[in-house]
């Protein structure tokens, strides 16, 4: 088992954007089976490679009860957005923070998987919520982003000082 670390908002380092990856070798794979161990272990339904610090389009999800449905998506691209649901957000690198959000309602989406292959697939409600949550941050981009100002100044404020405590 190999549990990476997490980075925390607002460390600069999740603002950075992720290349993308120009052929999926072992050292991919083995990154994909420790993020998955990571986020099961965390737990969540969702990580992206920026969030472990490795700057590469890679990201893993399983929304599952069982958690036994991993996906695996590198290099993704959204073809087809629909609709809008609110949602009740949260991110493993801004811990304890739930915010609703607006989303697409579905998406068409198309990656490689861990062989290389590219696929398409098509996600709604919480896939779809997760997929983009996971996109935004290859970008750089968290989802306090979509916040006011105040709000997000707020949690900026408690998350430095759980930081500092945590020392
Ligand atoms: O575990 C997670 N739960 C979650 C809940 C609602 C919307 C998005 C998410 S993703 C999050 C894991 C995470 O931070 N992925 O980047
Ligand atoms: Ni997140």
């Amino acid at each position: 088992m190999t549990i990476l670390n997490i980075l925390h908002f607002p460390d600069e380092r999740l603002r950075t954007k992720a290349k993308p990856v120009a052929k999926v070798t072992d050292k991919h794979r083995i990154l994909i089976k420790n993020m998955l161990e990571t986020m099961y272990d965390a737990p969540g339904i969702g990580l992206a490679a920026t969030q472990i610090n490795v700057h590469e389009r890679i990201l893993v999800i399983d929304i599952s009860e069982e958690k036994n449905q991993p996906i695996v998506l590198i290099n993704p691209e959204i073809l087809e957005k629909e609709g809008d649901q609110e949602f009740d957000e949260g991110c493993l690198s801004v811990p304890g923070i739930y915010e609703t959000l607006h989303r697409a309602e579905k998406v068409r989406v198309k990656a490689l998987d861990k062989e290389g292959e590219s696929f398409e697939m098509n996600a709604e409600g919480l896939l779809a919520v997760c997929i983009q949550h996971e996109m935004d941050h290859l970008e750089g981009t968290l989802f306090v982003d979509y916040l006011s100002q105040l709000k997000k100044q707020r949690i900026r404020k408690k998350l430095e000082k759980q930081q500092r405590s945590a020392m």
